[in-house]
């Protein structure tokens, strides 16, 4: 396949928190990363991010300028419910409704998530997904969302990132609660997130709207780095606990044999157990039979060596390259692999790990429908010379990450679109506003916007629907 036909979405991802600021401003009551990155000692907050609350039409008429046909945006759950779980506010109501309403007018398809990490303080110090209580406050949450929004957004996604959130919370601490190699939380909460994923699904189909609901995996390749039966056990474990788990959940909507086998033998090595609890897997099962759509971000893939010491993790969040550790108990340790390269918070470039997950999820979950690469990008540091940034090699990572998604599309995989991470600069969350992504670049000081070459070059694939080389780019 040459090119991508002409309702492929070219769009730029963004989500409430890196983004939107204005974290006090009209009745917004405070998200968990309000209090987090508050703390003394933090090196950043997004008290103002990119300021896309007050310049979202801006940025959506630079989307249309660009080529760019769709934006993912993020609800702050804590902007329309200040608690999480009492009164609604309607300024929250009218904020979303009006840039809802703009994306529209623009052409730009929102793309609309429900959990993009941020949950409301008050439930977050209630015990977040751990404490099943707050899978009701969600769904009634979503329940607001889909009143007001649902004549007009056409694209709801549930959960993004569910790993991320388990991963990131509970065993390398780079998020709140900051909690370190507590695998059997991590489980316990994508298991929760799903069961939650499931019941939104259930009452979106229920209410009968026009329009399509999904959620969001992160999905990284696994590949043992050497072919030993440890390596290739390394990851196995490891794909298991970051991929099949859920995505067994919300496709097959049960976990099959041998991922309750391998998932009880990962919390036994951690001490703990997976509780199922009655109901849940009926709710699952329901619900995968009605989702519409699987939303894949792809980033890097790992490359797994057999471990079988203690857990040892050292996020680089300041991308000082070659400083990062991973390894886990009862699962594996993710190691440099010299042929490949990575970027400067060293996270492996490897294009044909996105092929591969794509087929895979095509040859495993043939119920899938369609999907869209909801997350792609380079976290880079932009050169900003008087106004021009010359971003080449986020250029070449996209196009090559385009390239391995035009090979699954001829292999029969349906992709329906790709979204650029980031549409304009925001804040990345553990890293903070050094690791830049954007399409457009931000001046953190002014907020003004500078589009960089690859908001050329990405505005001269979109309108050509084929790859094309950056040489090709005046800039
Ligand atoms: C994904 C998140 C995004 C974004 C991106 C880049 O996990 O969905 O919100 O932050 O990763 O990650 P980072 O900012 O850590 O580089």
């Amino acid at each position: 396949m040459s090119g991508f036909e002409n309702d492929f979405v070219f769009g730029g991802a963004t989500a409430a928190y890196q983004a939107e600021g204005a974290t006090k401003e009209d009745g917004k009551g405070p998200c968990i990363w309000d209090e987090y990155l508050n703390q003394p000692g933090s090196r950043f907050n997004g008290d103002a991010a990119s300021d896309f609350y007050h310049k979202y039409k801006e940025d959506l008429e630079l989307s249309r300028k660009f080529g760019v046909n769709g934006i993912r945006i993020s609800i702050a759950w804590s902007r329309v419910i200040p608690d999480g779980t009492g009164e609604v506010n309607p300024k929250g109501i009218k904020f979303y409704s009006d840039l809802i309403d703009e994306c529209i007018k623009n052409g730009v398809e929102p793309f609309v998530t429900l959990h993009h990490f941020d949950t409301p303080l008050p439930l977050f110090k209630n015990g977040d997904w751990l404490n099943r209580e707050n899978i009701k406050h969600f769904v009634r949450f979503a329940k607001v969302c889909f009143d007001r929004f649902g004549d007009r957004v056409k694209k709801w996604v549930t959960f993004n990132e569910a790993w991320a959130v388990a991963q990131n919370g509970y065993i390398i601490g780079n998020f709140p609660p900051s909690e370190k190699y507590d695998i059997p939380k991590a489980v316990q909460s994508m298991h929760n997130m799903m069961v939650a994923h499931a019941k939104v699904v259930e009452l979106y189909k229920s209410m009968k709207l026009s329009g399509e609901i999904g959620i969001i995996h992160t999905l990284e390749g696994k590949y043992p780095i050497t072919d030993s039966e440890e390596d290739r056990r390394a990851a196995y474990l490891d794909y298991m606990l970051s991929n099949k788990f859920m995505l067994d959940a919300c496709f097959k909507g049960k976990y099959p044999k041998e991922t309750v086998e391998t998932i009880d033998e990962i919390m036994s090595k951690n001490g703990g157990k997976l509780e199922i609890y009655d109901g849940d897997l009926e709710v699952l099962k329901a619900a995968s039979k009605k989702i519409d759509f699987l939303g894949m971000n792809y980033y890097s893939s790992h490359f797994l060596k057999g471990y079988a010491g203690e857990s040892k993790i050292h996020h680089n969040g300041t991308g000082e390259k070659g400083t990062s550790i991973f390894a886990l108990k009862g699962i594996g340790q993710r190691v440099n692999n010299p042929e490949v390269p990575t970027t400067d918070w060293d996270w492996p470039i490897y294009p044909k790990g996105l092929h591969d997950m794509l087929v895979r999820i095509k040859n495993e979950y043939p119920n899938y429908k369609k999907i869209y690469v909801t997350e792609n990008g380079m976290g880079y540091k932009d050169d900003f010379e008087a106004g021009k940034i010359d971003d080449t090699p986020r250029i070449e990572y996209i196009k090559q990450h385009l390239a391995a998604i035009l090979q699954a599309k001829a292999e029969g995989v349906v992709v329906k679109g790709y979204f650029v991470w980031s549409l304009m600069d925001v804040l990345s969350w553990s890293n903070g506003y050094n690791k830049r992504y954007g399409l457009f670049y931000v001046d953190f000081h002014t907020q003004k916007r500078y589009p960089k070459k690859s908001a050329y070059w990405f505005k001269a694939i979109s309108e050509a629907k084929e790859l094309i080389s950056a040489d090709k780019i005046i800039y």
